[in-house]
Formats: structure tokens, sequence, C-alpha cells
């Protein structure tokens, strides 16, 4: 059946701001209480989906949501119209304020983990967002993940939503970010790899030291059961402790999936051979070929390296002429490395990887969320493509009524203090209210209600 993976990119929110906020994210804790620059943020992230399109792959966006959230802010305690709340937190615990101001939603491999019909009981497309329970300000997404992706995929008869996991230690899940799918072209059923940091019951002995592991094994096995996913074509793996240690909190920041060809450094997963055996086995099974698995030794890009240039979040897209492009943070071109490494990976002519570019979303990086992280990937036949929210499809039309929304609203630096100033709650409302017009999605927040 004819379909297309269409990439819904996070669209950066008016409070993009650097709260320190993700122990394990090393770029998160560099940055900690610099200045940010919100409209930068917005416009790197949209440049980057307009790149995209140019090479030919579907986009679309998913809207901020709204930030500081005020009613969070309540529920921990803080009393008195808006603008006491921000104050009171503000004075008594500036990083719970920080919580509550973070625009992290922007990263939207964390949304959710999406099972195309190809790969589920019922053909319908399924969706779990993802709880997120490891850090606060992210566990903060969830309900209002799950109210939008409901208005971008609203039919039952395509599409199907799970309530987000319970908000447990023992299923904390942060979505596609841990999840990869291989399979022989886009519209056909692939094998599902759901990589976890931690097994709750610790049936294995390996993990993390310093650093929390932000996926258990049980909350990928809830997802794959819950999407009614093929057992033979369902594969579990661990991440590598010694990865999320050096600081690979999510597995994409140490391996890119897509279509036959995986693209992973030599220490991003426990037990490697074991694994890309079951993979071949298990994808040889699916389409009688065999996937290409491109293991990225230690030698040549070390963890370190992998991890401050995000070489490994970078997308991997198929083009129009069926061979593949690495779209990089540019980072990657930086350092000498890893720019030698990828020189060396386009110029092989052993995989389809024809084309590396390189863009630019520093904002973004600087908190440690590269290209991939920023986009959901949904495959789409013709069919659900129609069903879905149309107000969402990037168009240059839309494209630039996105650039003038941003110029008009967002701010162009934000410090720690403007967090509690409540004319950036009103800004934030403004923009947002405003926002759902452009996109066709009336009443998406609460405050309009
Ligand atoms: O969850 N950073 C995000 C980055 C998410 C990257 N996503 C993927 N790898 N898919 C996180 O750690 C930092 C926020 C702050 O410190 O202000 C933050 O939440």
């Amino acid at each position: 059946m004819p379909a297309t993976e269409i990439n819904y990119d996070g669209l950066v929110g008016p409070t993009h701001h650097y709260g320190g906020l993700s122990p394990g994210n090393l770029a998160s804790q560099r940055h900690a209480h610099q200045a940010s620059r919100p409209r930068q943020a917005a416009i790197e992230g949209l440049d980057k989906a307009r790149f995209l399109r140019s090479l030919g792959v579907a986009q679309a966006i998913i809207p901020p949501q709204h930030r500081p959230d005020i009613d969070t802010l309540r529920r921990v305690g803080f009393t008195g119209r808006d603008h006491e709340v921000l104050a009171n937190a503000r004075r008594e615990d500036r990083s719970l304020l920080a919580c509550a101001a973070s625009a992290s939603a922007m990263w939207a491999a964390n949304a959710a983990t999406v099972s195309p019909g190809a790969d589920t009981h019922d053909g319908r497309v399924h969706f779990t967002p993802a709880n997120l329970v490891s850090q606060f300000h992210r566990s903060l997404e969830a309900p209002a993940t799950a109210r939008t992706l409901r208005a971008l995929f609203p039919d039952d008869a395509h599409f199907a939503h799970h309530l987000p996991l319970p908000a447990s230690m023992r299923f904390r899940d942060e979505g596609a970010a841990n999840h990869t799918r291989l399979t022989g072209a886009v519209g056909e059923p692939g094998v599902e790899l759901f990589v976890f940091g931690r097994d709750i019951d610790d049936r294995t002995s390996h993990r993390p030291r310093r650093f929390p592991a932000r996926q258990t094994l049980d909350a990928s096995r809830a997802v794959a059961r819950a999407h009614g996913l093929h057992p033979q074509r369902t594969l579990f793996a661990q991440q590598n402790p010694a990865a999320i240690d050096a600081g690979a909190f999510h597995n994409d920041v140490v391996a890119v999936g897509h279509e036959h060809v995986m693209l992973y450094h030599e220490h991003a997963f426990v037990e490697t051979p074991t694994l890309t055996t079951q993979l071949r086995s298990a994808y040889r099974r699916l389409t009688q070929r065999d996937p290409l698995l491109i293991e990225v030794p230690h030698a040549e890009v070390s963890l370190p390296d992998a991890i401050g240039s995000y070489l490994f979040n970078s997308q991997l897209v198929t083009l129009p002429d069926g061979a593949m492009a690495l779209v990089c943070p540019a980072e990657c071109r930086e350092r000498p490395l890893t720019h030698r490494y990828l020189e060396r990976l386009e110029a092989r002519g052993d995989n389809p990887i024809a084309q590396v570019h390189f863009v630019r979303v520093r904002q973004s990086m600087e908190n440690g969320g590269g290209p991939a992280c920023l986009r959901l990937r949904v495959v789409l036949t013709d069919e659900q493509r129609a069903a879905a929210h149309q107000g969402v499809m990037l168009t240059d039309e839309l494209d630039g009524k996105l650039r003038a929304w941003v110029e008009r609203h967002y701010r162009e630096h934000l410090s720690p203090d403007d967090l509690a100033d409540p004319r950036l709650l009103e800004e934030s409302r403004q923009a947002l209210d405003e926002l759902t017009t452009l996109l066709d999605l009336p009443g998406l927040y609460d405050f309009q209600r």
C-alpha cells in the first residue's frame, strides 16, 4: 500500500530556556542558566524542516505546549493570582519555575512511540504518549501530548491512541527516542527494536552508575503489547550502561535506523553481536533480504566524540531517487574526527548514504537535542494521511506564516529571571492562541476553554 514517512517536528515554544534540568544530559548541564534565544531556536527548527522538505521529505509540525505551566505550580503549592504564583515560585524554588517553563516538548522524538499500521494487530497506527517520568519537567508534557496527538490523528478508524504508561519508575518511558524500525520499504511491515536502559527487576546485572537510565524494559514491553506487535518482529535490547554514563541518555544519541539501514556506535548496546544476529534473522524472515548494519568503531569515533557531536542524532532519510541522505548537526562538521568519518561514509559506495548534509539547530543542541530529537516519524498510508489533521502539514505557505508568527511573538533573548515575568506568560498565551488559528486547531489549549 502506498505510504509516506512524515516527520512531525516539534515547534519550539516561546519559553525555550536553559534550565539545567536533565542530569545525564551533558549539554543541558553545561548550558544551565545561560541566556537563551527563543526566536532563533524556533527559526532554526523551521529552517531544518524546510531543508528536509527541499530533499523531498514530507514534514508536519507539532505545536508547542503552553508554558509556564501555572496549573502545575499551583499543584505543588504556589498560590495567588498567576503573576503571584510565578513570583512565589521564583522566590522559593527557581528550579520548579524552570521546570514549569520548559519548552522541552520541542523534542518530539520523546512525544510518543508510534507503530505504523503495517506492524500492528488491527492495521491502525498506534500511539503511546511517553510518560517521561524520569525528569520532572518532561513528565509535565504527557497529558498535553496525548491531547495533541488525538487532535492531529483524529479518526478512530485509522488511529489508536493509548494512554501514557502508568507514571511510575517501573514504567519509565521516553518514546520514539528509544525505538527504531527496520523495514524493506516505507509502508511494509517492519522489525521494531525497543532499546531500554534498565531492567527494573535487574534480571541483568548491567546498569549505569552515574546517570539515570530513562527507559525500562517493562515500559518497552508494555508499549509493544499495547500496539499488538508481532512477537517475531519485535526485539528488545539493552543500551550499554557505559554509553548512558558517558552521556547517551537516549538511544538515539548512539544509533539511528531507517528502512534497511542502521548506523550505530560500537558501544551503543549490551551484547551487540547477539542483537545484530537477532536483527538480521528477524529482518531476513520478514523481507528475505539482509539489513545493512553499519557499526561505527570506537577507534574511529570515540563515545565522547559521538556524544559531543551528536553524530547519531542525525536524520537518515530516503530521497526521491531511492538513495539516502544523512542530515547531521553542524557540530559534526566542526569536529575533525566525525567530519572525516562522514566523508568516508559518503564516499564508500557500500551503502545507500549518497549525501551527507549539515543543519544548524544550535539552540536545541545546547539543551541536548539534535536534529533527530526534534522529529517524530509517522508512517501513514495515503488513506491515513488524508484522515490526519491537514492544518499542521508544512507547505511553503504555512512555513511563511509560522516564520512571521515567530518574529511577531518570540523574544530574542530570555534569561532565567525572565521566566517569572507575567508578560512572558501573556505573550505565550497570545502567541499560542493565534497559532491555533494558523493550524486550524481551535481550543487546543486549556487556557482557551
Ligand atoms: O530530555 N533536554 C532534553 C533533550 C531531549 C533530547 N531528545 C532525544 N535524544 N530524543 C532531555 O534531556 C533540557 C532542558 C533544560 O535543561 O532546560 C532537556 O530537557
